[in-house]
C-alpha cells in the first residue's frame, strides 16, 4: 500500500503494519476531565475524534492490527514517578480524586479511552506509565511478535505522547507515519511544530499524511 506523505511516500504492507492509538482518554479529551480542569481547551484534541473512527473503522475494516495506549499508574501508584507527581506544582495531582476518578489511574473512568472509539476485545491495548508507549511496557515484545515493521499513529498529544512514542518507535527501527488530523495537540502551534519535527530532514523520525491519504490508500488496496 502506496500512502501519499510527506516529506516522501510511505509504502505499507497491512501484514507487517499496526494502526497505534496514543492515548484517546476521556480525561485528555472531555469537557469534564482533568485536562479541561487544568483550563486547557479540548476543543483542540475533540476535533481529532471525527477523523480517528473514521480511520479506525477502514483499518479494522480492512483487516489490520490496531494496538491502543492509555497513560497511567497502578493504583498503589508504585510506579508513578515522585517527580512526575509533583511536576507543575498543582494543587490536584495524578493520583488525587478528579472530576472523573483518581486521576491517570487504571480503573477510573476518566483513565479509559473515549467511547467513540473504544477498542475491540481482541485488540491490545498498552498502559503505560510515560509519555511514550515504548517505556516499562511490553508494547515492543508484541510488535515483534506479530512481525510489524510499520506503525501509523494518531493520538493526543502531538509534541508529548505521540511525539515520545513516534521517537521510541523510530529507535527500535520502526518506520512510524503520523496521520496529522488525527493527532491534536492543546496547543496548535506545538501540534504544528511536532508534526514538522517528523517530517524534516528527510523524514528524521518518520512520515505525515492526512487521513484522507492513508484512507484513499486503504481504498484502493480493496479495489
Ligand atoms: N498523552 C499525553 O500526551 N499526555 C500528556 O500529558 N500530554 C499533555 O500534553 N499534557
Amino acid at each position: 500500500m502506496r500512502i501519499d506523505a510527506e516529506p516522501y511516500e510511505f509504502t505499507c504492507d497491512l501484514r507487517t503494519a499496526a494502526l497505534l492509538i496514543i492515548d484517546m482518554q476521556r480525561d485528555f479529551l472531555e469537557p469534564g476531565g482533568f485536562g479541561a480542569m487544568l483550563g486547557n481547551d479540548v476543543s483542540q484534541l475533540r476535533r481529532t475524534i471525527a477523523p480517528n473512527i473514521a480511520l479506525l473503522s477502514a483499518w479494522r475494516g480492512a483487516g489490520g492490527l490496531v494496538i491502543h495506549t492509555r497513560e497511567g499508574h497502578r493504583p498503589d501508584l508504585t510506579d508513578l514517578p515522585p517527580a512526575k507527581k509533583i511536576r507543575g506544582r498543582g494543587t490536584t495531582s495524578i493520583g488525587d480524586a478528579g472530576p472523573m476518578g483518581r486521576i491517570l489511574v487504571r480503573g477510573e473512568a476518566g483513565h479509559d479511552i473515549i467511547p467513540e472509539l473504544y477498542p475491540e476485545p481482541l485488540e491490545p491495548v498498552i498502559d503505560k506509565p510515560g509519555k511514550g508507549a515504548f517505556f516499562a511496557t511490553d508494547l515492543h515484545a508484541i510488535l515483534q511478535n506479530r512481525g510489524i515493521q510499520q506503525l501509523v499513529v494518531t493520538g493526543v498529544t502531538t509534541e508529548v505522547c505521540v511525539n515520545t512514542t513516534i521517537r521510541e518507535a523510530n529507535d527500535r527501527g520502526y518506520d512510524c507515519l503520523c496521520v496529522a488530523d488525527c493527532c491534536g495537540s492543546y496547543f496548535p502551534e506545538f501540534h504544528d511544530m511536532g508534526l514538522r519535527m517528523i517530517k524534516a530532514q528527510g523524514g528524521i523520525f518518520g512520515w505525515v499524511a492526512p487521513s484522507e491519504h492513508v484512507l484513499r490508500a486503504l481504498k484502493e488496496m480493496a479495489a
